[in-house]
């Protein structure tokens, strides 16, 4: 599986991009959704975004959107506190960096804040990439495929025909992977009986964290299945995957909350099946190109995950998505599958499980929905 090697000294050569910063604009949205996706983590029917515009001195913009949720359920970064950090700590730190390379030195004394750094570094990598045709990834010496097989990540379901609703929905989509929320919560019998029978060839089962020792016994029979259990435990608890496998069974390991940084990586490698990347929660593009490396070196598969972002970030992670050919499915559907209107002037669209990338590859923003859906500015300028 070893895939191509990430080349450093052309990364380095990019660091050196001259970058001018004129002003960066913080806006929140209020996406609503098509549905409302319930998870261990809670339920919701619209997606507060933030969006990083980036504007340099000639008046070119770019876009990063800060995939943090609107609370500290998922990491301890919400959407609020981002604006804060930025104002605050990242905005008079980088503005009078010269390079790509001098902005992410001035980040990097900020002890956590992936999401919000890494809305910082995709905003200005997009500024670049628009002023010259590439950022960080055309730089990084991997291929980019033309094409991105995606998954459905699907929340939790009351009943057994709600389940089957949703599945029969769906099924003529050719989604790749599909992914469902589960939680200790979940005790229907039928339900979970349900879940642990389905015939798709790839099913995983994500958790948010939401099991314990004390609930070792309800996440058995999802283990059993033999399909990859997504953080399973909450972070930091990781050590309980073996006492799991001691009085069950193996658990197909993916980690997702707890790999912050490769630091992590490192530490969880030898217990992992896979890693579930997703760039902002490590904190941006360059850290997501030493993940990948990282992961090539230890024949780790890898997938990037998704926060439910707006076309935004969703096409910035599907350009990631698309250096790796050998991912099976990446969280990252098409636009329709997420918000009534997405913010791009054309919507992602898939086809039988795939998103080409002439879909991703130079999004246009939509600037009216930028504005219709907005709720709040911040405007950073001086
Ligand atoms: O755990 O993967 C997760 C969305 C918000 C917070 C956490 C998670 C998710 C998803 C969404 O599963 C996947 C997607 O964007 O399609
Ligand atoms: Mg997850």
């Amino acid at each position: 599986m070893t895939g191509q090697r990430i080349d450093w000294s052309r990364v380095a050569d990019f660091l050196a991009t001259p970058v001018s910063l004129h002003s960066m604009e913080l806006l929140v949205l209020e996406v609503p959704q098509h549905e409302t996706f319930v998870s261990a983590i809670g339920k919701r029917q619209s997606r507060q975004a933030l969006i990083v515009k980036w504007t340099d001195k000639n008046g070119v913009s770019g876009y990063g959107e800060c995939g943090c949720r609107p609370d500290p359920y998922y990491s301890h970064e919400f959407l609020t506190a981002a604006i804060e950090v930025i104002s605050h700590f990242i905005y008079p730190a980088i503005k009078k960096a010269r390079t790509y390379g001098e902005v992410l030195s001035a980040m990097q004394p900020i002890r956590g804040w992936q999401f919000t750094r890494a809305a910082v570094e995709f905003a200005m990598n997009d500024a670049i990439r628009r002023a010259t045709g590439k950022g960080i990834i055309e730089h990084c010496g991997l291929q980019q495929a033309d094409r991105v097989p995606v998954g459905i990540s699907l929340g939790m379901f009351g009943t057994v025909t709600a389940l089957e609703e949703k599945l029969a929905a769906i099924e003529c989509l050719g989604y790749k992977r599909l992914k469902f929320k589960i939680a200790p919560t979940y005790t229907d019998e039928a339900v979970i009986n349900a879940l642990t029978s389905l015939t798709h060839p790839y099913v995983a089962f994500d958790a948010n964290g939401s099991f314990s020792e004390d609930t070792f016994v309800q996440l058995a029979p999802f283990a059993a299945t033999g399909s990859v259990i997504e953080q399973p435990f909450a972070p930091g608890y990781v050590h309980l995957v073996e006492s799991f496998a001691k009085q069950y069974t193996s658990l197909a390991l993916c980690l997702d909350e707890e790999i912050a940084h490769s630091g992590h990586l490192q530490q969880y490698l030898s217990l992992m099946a896979e890693l579930n990347l997703k760039p902002g929660r490590v904190g941006g593009l360059y850290a997501s190109l030493q993940l990948i490396d990282m992961t090539r070196q230890f024949n780790l598969p890898v997938w990037i995950g998704g926060m439910f972002e707006t076309g935004i970030g969703r096409t910035q992670n599907l350009q990631l998505a698309a250096l790796l050919p050998e991912a099976k499915a990446h969280d990252l559907s098409p636009s329709s599958r997420y918000f009534k209107r997405d913010i791009l002037q054309e919507p992602v669209t898939m086809q039988d499980g795939w998103v080409s990338a002439s879909a991703f590859a130079n999004p246009q923003v939509d600037e009216r929905a930028l504005q219709e859906l907005q709720t709040h500015k911040t405007v950073l300028n001086t």
